[in-house]
């Protein structure tokens, strides 16, 4: 449990961690959050992360009251109070309270809370064994009516896929577009591997500019495996030599069968292992350092 808890500029106890009923966070969804990780006393990305939430608050019509060096200090502050060098960093900021009533100008004042707590993590034996993965039902929100790449407040698409996967009885779960096309997971991105290049769909098709992915990217190239951004359809994870996930949660996590099918061997792939070993060791030097 936290110590501390990052409310509208200070630091309360958790007890002392409240919020109005009125606030439209509550009230409507209507607000947008950040999922951080920190490793070794280094808050991951934080840069990258930051730029996402201001972006999707730029697109609600939401004015952050603090500006991007002020959050990047009141996220490292929270961190160090808490007195953690690995963990979670839950940073939210909710349209703030307003009456009932969607007009949002009601709401002078939007709500900041950051929370940094311990993380619980994937067991080791699904980066072992690797994951076995459903495609839900659920379609992913239309970027022409939600834009999924706005990472708000309203998650109940994923969640309605999210107890999709709880009812089958695995930990995570592909989402198509309405077009049928593969967007995303509930709560990380997703590759797949086939014939020695990577593929992973297009931003267009509607999903979320994932932070761990765009490492993911990067790493790629740093290895001279070819990686495309290209439209396609749940066959071809079926047929894929290795498929895998994305996200700050799961890391780079194996999936070796989808919808009942084997994927490759029906073991982690080496492509995977790989970018995993590789990304873990890039937590471990980089990112914003939280006690000097
Ligand atoms: N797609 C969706 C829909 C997500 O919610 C990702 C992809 C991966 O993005 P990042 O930037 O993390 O690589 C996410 C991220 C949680 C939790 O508490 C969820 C996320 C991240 C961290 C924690 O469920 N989702």
């Amino acid at each position: 449990m936290a110590k501390y808890i990052y409310l509208n500029g200070e630091l309360v106890a958790p007890e002392d961690a409240k919020i109005s009923v009125l606030d439209h966070g509550v009230l409507y969804g209507d607000g947008v959050f950040e999922g951080i990780r920190a490793y070794n006393g280094r808050v991951f990305r934080l840069d990258q992360h930051l730029h996402r939430l201001y972006d999707s608050a730029h697109v609600i019509h939401m004015q952050i009251p603090l500006s991007v060096a002020e959050m990047e200090q009141a996220v490292v502050e929270t961190v160090r109070a808490n007195a953690l060098r690995d963990c979670y960093i839950r940073l939210v900021v909710t349209r703030g309270p307003g009456d009932l009533g969607l007009d949002p100008r009601r709401c002078p004042r939007p709500t900041v809370i950051i929370i940094a707590d311990s993380i619980e993590l994937y067991p080791q034996r699904y980066y072992d064994e690797g994951l076995h993965v459903i495609t839900c039902a659920t379609r992913r929100n239309s970027p022409e009516a939600l834009d999924p790449s706005i990472k708000s407040l309203n998650y109940l698409n994923n969640i309605m896929a999210k107890i999709e996967t709880v009812q089958a009885g695995v930990p995570e779960g592909i989402m198509l577009s309405s077009e049928g096309y593969v967007a995303e997971c509930t709560g990380d991105n997703i590759f797949v591997v086939q014939h020695g290049e990577v593929l992973t769909p297009p931003m267009s098709v509607g999903n979320l500019a994932g932070i761990t992915a765009q490492v993911t990217m990067e790493i790629l190239r740093e290895m001279d495996i070819p990686v495309a951004a290209e439209n396609f359809r749940i066959l071809t994870a079926y047929t894929a030599d290795e498929v895998f996930l994305t996200g700050t949660a799961a890391e780079i996590a194996p999936v070796v069968q989808v919808d009942g099918r084997k994927i490759g061997d029906g073991k982690p792939g080496e492509i995977t292992r790989k970018i995993h070993e590789r990304f873990h060791q890039i937590t471990q030097i980089e990112g914003t350092p939280v006690y000097g």
